[in-house]
């Protein structure tokens, strides 16, 4: 664990005293005992002793005199449950929530108004999240994988949650939850969805104890638990033969162990499973179906409320690349969609947003809007793994905008996945949500880089508020953290809202993906996945690349409804950015702007490390009015940035100039 630890955007830096300082003289609550309220409270005095050097009292009665925040729970606000209010009249801000996480959710708020600069006076504020399930999961591990233990190449460093083959519940735990609670994130995984050895026992009496811990206070800052689990867990623990989901001893034994494991750990939200998938144990073992596989554990749980977070990441992973017939994009779709109407109710899909892996560009899933009898649910990657690892900045929140905004046309009507997964479309918004895959680890700075933690933060917050726009996130995200001065504003606004184009400019073209070093998934390596198992192949030759993916090709564009299946499936609608994804080009197809493919490349890379260029001047600038160690880290991650952009450009420019021998138009250097 890393000793001293950044407070990110929880800094409650000073404030300047305002109109807004009044308030925070006094706090009225008539239940202080409330862990979830007493949270809310202990954050208050904590922001107003940062913010306004105030030492707030807690009151169970309104003060004679002097500004104050009421924080009341009213079950009859019209609101869904975990919704708020904020008003201020006179001297009082009061803040209602439906219930306990409302109040706690809506003191954050306040506090954010403050840390913003913005005035509390006259607030009228009423809130409620857009989605139910604002979910992460952490791909932490017992003994982190050595291989990825690397602070340039990955996010996955040290854990959170797990140190010396044990569990860790401590301050740290807390203040993260703070962070969590303060967007709105409503629960969380600590274990990867691999679940092997230590983490088997995570459902057994052996860490009863210490999943308590966590859970009681997760469910202070209104986080819910989710234990991540192994389908072959009756042979692997539980000293059966099998793990077939048909066989009654399998049942029982999962019946029991959920019994007893709901019996001792409160507040458990449920259970996430990958099967199936990448030498991961599943119902197929037993030549059952993935919902056979699903409904077995949501029957275990059900009598507890639980619910089964299936995921959908079920490819063939032992692919031969001689075999041109099998397209992995096409795997979700085709093991999970001839079940529509066959999962229980309490089973939700956990789809990735694409259909490969969290590539940097990506069409949308084609699950999402194509299952009219299931519950869906939209995974997002924060880790950036693929997108930078801990020394690229690439904000992803207007990646997930787009994400959430496509156009499903779902039921032959505009729908769009926030539709879908908000539980508009076809299901209810009680199994509605989003979960991204986790990006905090152990380090000092929480993510890895600083500048990190704006992923983490525009999440939740997006979550939160779906209508939310990415600028505005950007906006608190940086006075949160550093401070409102113009320049930093400025600048850094600039760096978070282009760096997503930017990464892509240098990472893949066109939606081609996989150019990049397999297991840490870092750094430029066009051929590495070529002759891999991984079905994830460009078949890049002297004259053309991509895969044919329209109904000349494997036929994946098929599997969207119309109007985006013919959309897809012709070339001159297609949307340019995704063309290496959906069709296979010779490097003298011209595209829309003019360029043929094959310039675009050169183009993309040359303009890429520009860009970061351009990022460590404005960073650069801002020397003397952020904290001198938060700039001198964060200059040094940019430097950094800055040559591996360079390796990205020159290993890609070269390998494409290998491949075909012509030369750039603009005579640029491209090694030979
Ligand atoms: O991107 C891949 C990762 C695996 C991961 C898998 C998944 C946790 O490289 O490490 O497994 O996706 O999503 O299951």
């Amino acid at each position: 664990m890393a000793e001293a630890y950044t407070r990110a955007w929880l800094n409650y830096g000073p404030a300047g005293r305002s109109e807004n300082t009044e308030y925070f003289r006094t706090i009225l609550c008539g239940n202080q005992e409330n862990p979830v309220l007493k949270n809310a409270i202990e954050e208050i005095k904590t922001g107003a002793g940062g913010m306004y050097s105030l030492s707030p009292q807690w009151a169970a009665a309104k003060p004679e005199k002097g500004g104050y925040i009421e924080l009341a729970v009213n079950a009859d606000l019209d609101t869904a449950e975990e919704g708020y209010t904020i008003k201020t009249d006179d001297r009082r801000v009061l803040i209602s929530g439906k219930r306990e996480i409302g109040v706690l959710y809506g003191a954050f708020h306040v506090l954010r108004l403050a840390a913003t600069k913005k005035s509390l006076a006259g607030l009228d504020i009423k809130k409620q999240p857009s989605f139910r399930w604002r979910l992460l999961n952490h791909w932490d591990t017992f003994a982190p994988p050595a291989i990825r233990d690397n602070s340039d190449s990955s996010a996955l460093a040290g854990s959170l949650f797990f140190e010396n083959h044990g569990i860790i519940c401590n301050d740290r735990t807390r203040d993260y939850c703070r962070m969590l609670a303060s967007v709105g994130i409503n629960g969380l995984a600590m274990h990867n969805v691999n679940v092997y050895n230590d983490a088997l026992d995570m459902l057994l009496p052996r860490f009863y104890a210490e999943m308590r811990a966590l859970s009681t206070l997760f469910e202070s800052y209104g986080i819910g638990m989710l234990i991540s689990l192994n389908f072959a867990s009756p042979v692997l623990i539980g000293g059966l033969e099998t793990a077939d989901p048909r066989n009654e001893r399998v049942q029982a034994w999962w019946k029991e162990t959920m019994d007893r494991l709901y019996a001792n750990v409160p507040n458990i939200a449920g259970f996430v499973v990958k099967a199936d998938s990448e030498g991961v144990q599943g119902p197929f073992d037993y030549g059952r179906t993935q919902a056979d596989g699903a409904n077995l554990i949501a029957r275990a749980i059900k009598p507890h409320g639980g619910l089964v977070f299936w995921r959908c990441f079920v490819y063939n992973s032992t692919q031969d690349w001689r075999d041109t017939e099998t397209d992995r994009a096409k795997s979700g779709f085709d093991n999970f969609h001839p079940l529509d109407g066959k999962f229980d109710d309490n089973v939700i899909l956990q789809i990735k947003n694409g259909p490969q892996d969290f590539q940097i560009r990506e069409p949308v899933h084609p699950l999402f809007g194509t299952m009219e009898h299931t519950h869906e649910m939209l995974e997002f990657q924060l880790l950036q793994e693929y997108t930078g690892g801990a020394t690229h900045v690439c904000w992803l929140i207007p990646e997930f905008k787009e994400v959430l905004d496509f156009n499903t046309y779902a039921l032959g009507k505009d729908n769009t996945v926030a539709d879908v997964v908000g539980g508009k479309t076809f299901k209810d918004y009680e199994k509605s949500g989003v979960v991204a895959v986790a990006n905090a680890n152990s380090s000092s700075t929480w993510c890895g880089h600083d500048i990190h933690c704006a992923n983490l933060y525009g999440y939740g917050r997006l979550l939160f508020d779906a209508s939310l726009t990415a600028e505005e996130i950007a906006r608190d995200w940086i006075v949160q953290t550093l401070s409102d001065h113009p320049q930093v504003v400025k600048n850094l606004l600039h760096i978070l809202l282009t760096s997503r184009t930017t990464y892509e400019k240098y990472n893949a073209p066109l939606g081609l993906g996989w150019l990049c070093n397999n297991v840490v998934h870092y750094g430029p390596g066009p051929d590495v996945y070529e002759y891999d198992r991984w079905g994830t192949y460009h078949r890049a030759n002297w004259e053309a690349i991509g895969i044919d993916r329209t109904s000349r090709g494997t036929a994946y564009t098929l599997e969207y409804n119309e109007p985006n299946r013919s959309t897809f499936d012709n070339i001159d609608t297609c949307p340019q950015e995704l063309l290496l994804f959906f069709y296979r080009l010779r490097y003298d197809y011209v595209l829309k702007s003019g360029k043929n493919v094959l310039q675009h490349i050169y183009d993309t890379h040359f303009e890429g490390v520009e860009d970061v260029e351009v990022f460590l001047k404005e960073w650069d600038a801002l020397e003397g009015l952020v904290p001198e160690d938060f700039f001198k880290r964060v200059q040094q991650k940019f430097k950094n940035q800055l040559a591996h952009s360079k390796e990205w450009r020159d290993i890609i420019n070269t390998y494409f100039y290998r491949r075909t021998g012509i030369k750039d138009a603009g005579g640029r250097k491209i090694y030979d």
